[in-house]
């Protein structure tokens, strides 16, 4: 009898202790946290008021800024290579372009390589990519995807997407603007996703404030009263800076009057000037047309009134390009509060790390430029903000170098899961929760970018960035090195190659290079030049557009050209 009481109590304690191990693993389970990312397409710190810079003070993101006010706020963080596909490459695998594949837009993404989202996947988690994808490649790992095409557009969207039941896929055109169809699909998906019991993670990737700048028609009047400060480098000539001479992406020489300033022809017509990408505004229904062209028009027919020129006219035109692009994001800083706000309401936001990016910084009139590609300090930069309650202090601040190359081993460190070897960031963790100091995360930064030649005629190059300094190599039909001292010239005017001053750190820095290229495996496959006739070709064909942009203004000799 004793025997049996014996053998009793020791079945239970055996049974006791396997509740034990499941309750602890779904505590576990329950501990791992839901992920929430949100990705812009180009928009810079400059423009996220969050950074403080003088722009967006009159323009100011509260919603997104809370992200950072609840969170932290990353002030070092850099992309590796200034491009959409790339960049979004880089964040799937944890590995730079020339290991990944994806060195430039217009390849094609290898959707059979591991990613973050087939490792949350294959570890328990929901996943789902909505928005922006520009990978030429179907999503892979995502148990939901409705992803816009290519580039997708502001007004009545085409969404690819997988059916449920039938695995087919469809493309559907959506009505209405775009930033506000992506944040109702990510809220729609919340909603059914918090009903699930596995930890979820959402990719939710705007098209806005990518270039032509259409904000949505509700704020299509929001900064025409608004003065916002010109850069003031708006018009410097730069000279010391070979590598950047030949570029197409100056605002008053390059930007198209109709597509992106949304200019008229003449006074009281509604009809574009030059508009050579037409679908975007033939998109529009007639009753969208009529709401924008009201908007519009009265402002256009002041601009015809005023008869600017030169000087007045350069300015002018970086203002309109400001106020377009700034009220473009607008409805992406709301989406951002709409989604906010439904996670604390819902009780999600507890153990949801929010996060708050885009694919790659951005020019709003810095050396008179628009668009990025280049490495210097705004289109190297890229805006990120993080929240996750009782793990990240609130308004903290990052400065460690830190790069869109350790995004997937941050997710992955999180939710628990073994970084595999072979991806070549690190994860953000140490430095999220204070058990690593900024100046131990990383002495220096690699930068390398491909597409040339390509629209804006940018060069390849790539470099490292130090805290404090700069050096970058263009090469393929040029070779010419730059090098900047970021404490003393910010603003990277001052080329300082030649500068005798500078041969120690210009040393130091070559070596770091090296070194850095040898560790991420960069060959000489990567330097290859493209074949000398396509260079000019595609200047041909690119200057000839530049012709199209109705007056080009030269700082140098204050003389505009008509074209
Ligand atoms: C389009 C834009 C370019 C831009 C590229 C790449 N021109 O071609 O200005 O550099 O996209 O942007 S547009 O007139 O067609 O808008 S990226 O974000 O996809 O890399
Ligand atoms: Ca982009």
């Amino acid at each position: 009898m004793r025997y049996l009481v014996y053998i009793g109590c020791f079945i239970l304690l055996l049974q006791s202790c396997k509740i034990k191990e499941v309750k602890k693993e779904s505590n576990h389970q329950m501990k791992r946290p839901n992920i929430v990312y949100i990705m812009a397409d180009d928009h810079a710190e400059q423009a996220i008021s969050a950074y403080g810079h003088p722009i967006s003070k009159l323009a100011p993101t509260p919603n997104i800024d809370r992200i950072a006010k609840e969170g932290v706020l990353f002030r070092n963080n850099f992309c590796t290579n200034s491009i959409c596909g790339p960049s979004r490459a880089v964040i799937l695998t944890g590995k730079f372009s020339h290991v990944n594949g994806f060195k430039m837009n217009g390849n094609h993404f290898d959707g059979n390589q591991q990613t973050f989202p087939k490792l949350l996947q294959k570890a328990g988690y929901k996943t789902a990519v909505i928005g922006k994808w520009h990978l030429d490649a179907l999503p892979q790992g995502f148990d939901y995807w409705n992803i816009l095409t290519d580039q997708g557009n502001y007004y009545n969207p085409d969404f690819i997407s997988e059916r449920v039941d039938t695995k087919i896929v469809d493309t559907t055109r959506v009505e209405g603007y775009v930033t506000d169809i992506i944040t109702n699909e990510g809220l729609a998906y919340l909603k059914k996703i918090k009903k699930s019991k596995q930890p979820f993670m959402l990719m939710l990737q705007h098209k806005a404030p990518h270039r032509n700048w259409m904000p949505a028609l509700r704020h299509a009047n929001k900064f025409d009263s608004v003065q916002f400060p010109l850069p003031d480098t708006y018009f410097s000539h730069h000279e010391g800076s070979k590598g950047s001479r030949d570029q197409l992406q100056t605002i008053y020489k390059d930007m198209y009057e109709g597509h992106d300033l949304k200019l008229t022809k003449q006074k009281g017509s509604s009809e574009l000037a030059w508009n050579p990408w037409k679908t975007d505004f033939e998109r529009m229904t007639a009753e969208q047309r009529a709401v924008w062209d009201k908007a519009y028009q009265p402002k256009n027919d002041a601009f015809h009134d005023a008869n600017l020129s030169g000087r007045a006219l350069a300015e002018w035109k970086g203002q309109r390009y400001l106020q377009e692009y700034l009220a473009t994001i607008a409805a992406v800083d709301e989406g951002v509060g709409e989604i906010l706000d439904y996670l604390e309401k819902s009780g999600l936001a507890e153990n949801t790390i929010v996060i708050y990016t885009t694919d790659q910084g951005f020019y709003l009139g810095e050396k008179g430029w628009f668009d990025k590609r280049y490495m210097y300090e705004e289109s190297l930069a890229m805006p990120l903000l993080m929240k996750y309650p009782k793990h990240i202090k609130a308004g903290s601040e990052i400065n460690a170098l830190t790069q869109n190359l350790d995004f997937a081993e941050t997710f992955l460190d999180y939710a628990g899961i073994e970084i595999p070897k072979d991806m070549q960031g690190k994860s953000l963790q140490p430095l999220l929760e204070n058990k690593m100091k900024d100046v131990d995360f990383r002495d220096a930064v690699y930068y390398h970018y491909y597409d040339y030649p390509a629209f804006h005629m940018v060069k390849k190059h790539y470099g490292i960035r130090t805290e404090r300094y700069k050096l970058m190599h263009f090469y393929d039909d040029i070779d010419t090195w730059e090098l900047y001292d970021l404490e003393e010239d910010p603003k990277e005017i001052h080329n300082q190659i030649d500068n005798p001053k500078y041969d120690g750190i210009e040393s130091q820095l070559r070596l770091r290079l090296t070194e850095l290229q040898k560790q991420y495996e960069v060959t000489d496959k990567e330097m290859e030049q493209a074949p000398k006739d396509q260079v000019q070709k595609a200047f041909k064909q690119f200057e000839k557009i530049r012709g199209n942009t109705g007056t080009s203004y030269d700082p140098i000799t204050n003389k505009e050209t008509k074209l």
